[in-house]
């Protein structure tokens, strides 16, 4: 069989789908996607855009088939506000979007870069144009988060990877109210030795819950002499016990093959931060930074995941 016949993901023929080339303000690259489906059906990209300071800051890209056609906000969506939020000095990255239905309102969780490195932060927003902006909810050095779209029991979850250096996994922490976080718990740790998720990993984008438990794409990071190898790989955790992992793959299922995902700032590097789901409640739009340069779309399915990941139980 051809690599792309037993692929999950199957790259869309139109990628990359948005550049810099597509802005229409100056940007060095377009990269890291949130993503969400409006309720009228339209695809929303939140896109992390770098300008020619090397900072960045989110905008968003809307389309109506999620693929092609997008209209692009004349100006920087959510900006970096370093006078009343000094932890976004250095700009703002990497968002990853969650509907949360008890709020009636969709939890922007991004990396705040302060001068000190990355922190997590969180907005809130019913509509993507105004924002209420909570702050940095963990300090540095810490990254990859996203909100679980519902509370368990009674509290909110959180994903998130603290660095505890040399090695960087992935924890789960818990809130009453979104400000207050405690009840830490290791997640997923990275693996060990000569593996592609050895000792950094992260989240990718937000979790995907299903009836068999929530399903996790995450990146490692495999460091070699000539840079870091971003993949991604899958694992299961349980629906009530979330930091309880169910299943975890042994193979990365999606790695950088094509020039647009090879070259580029820095290449060797896919980074997905949001997908949407079709109506049939199984395929799954993938959006990813490729190469820290543009962005792209790969196409799977939530049940084929499911199956792949059944070898690791
Ligand atoms: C990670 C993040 C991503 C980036 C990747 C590759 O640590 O900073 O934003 O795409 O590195 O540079």
């Amino acid at each position: 069989m051809s690599r792309q016949q037993d692929a999950l993901f199957h790259r869309h023929k139109l990628n990359p789908i948005l550049t810099a080339a597509d802005w229409p303000y100056p940007a060095n690259s377009v990269f890291n996607p949130g993503a969400t489906m409006m309720p009228d059906g339209t695809t929303l990209l939140l896109c992390r855009v770098e300008d020619k300071r090397g900072l960045s800051h989110l905008c968003a890209a809307r389309s109506a088939n999620g693929v092609d056609g997008w209209q692009v906000a004349p100006h920087p969506t959510l900006p970096a506000d370093p006078e009343r939020f000094p932890e976004e000095l250095g700009g703002i990255e990497d968002p990853r979007i969650t509907h949360i239905p008890e709020l009636g309102k969709y939890a922007v969780v991004y990396t705040a870069f302060t001068r000190d490195g990355p922190g997590v932060a969180l907005a809130l927003t019913e509509d993507f144009v105004r924002f209420e902006r909570y702050g940095v909810i963990m300090p540095p050095e810490d990254k990859d988060a996203a909100l679980l779209p519902h509370r368990i029991g009674g509290n909110w979850a959180l994903i998130h990877r603290p660095v505890s250096a040399p090695r960087a996994h992935m924890w789960m922490s818990y809130s009453p109210d979104l400000r207050h976080w405690g009840s830490h718990k290791l997640m997923l740790e990275a693996r060990r030795g000569g593996w592609w998720d050895a000792n950094k990993i992260g989240l990718s984008p937000p979790p995907i819950e299903t009836p068999q438990g929530w399903l996790v794409i995450y990146h490692g990071v495999r460091m070699t002499a000539g840079g870091g190898l971003y993949r991604l790989g899958l694992a299961l955790f349980d629906l009530n016990v979330p930091e309880r992992c169910l299943a975890r793959g042994d193979e990365w299922i999606f790695g950088p093959e094509e020039s647009y995902e090879r070259h580029g700032d820095v290449g060797n590097v896919v980074f997905p931060c949001g997908y949407t789901i079709a109506p049939d409640g199984d395929t799954i739009r993938l959006y990813y930074g490729a190469a820290d340069t543009s962005i792209a779309l790969a196409t799977g399915s939530i049940r084929a995941m499911l199956e792949w990941l059944e070898q690791f139980d």
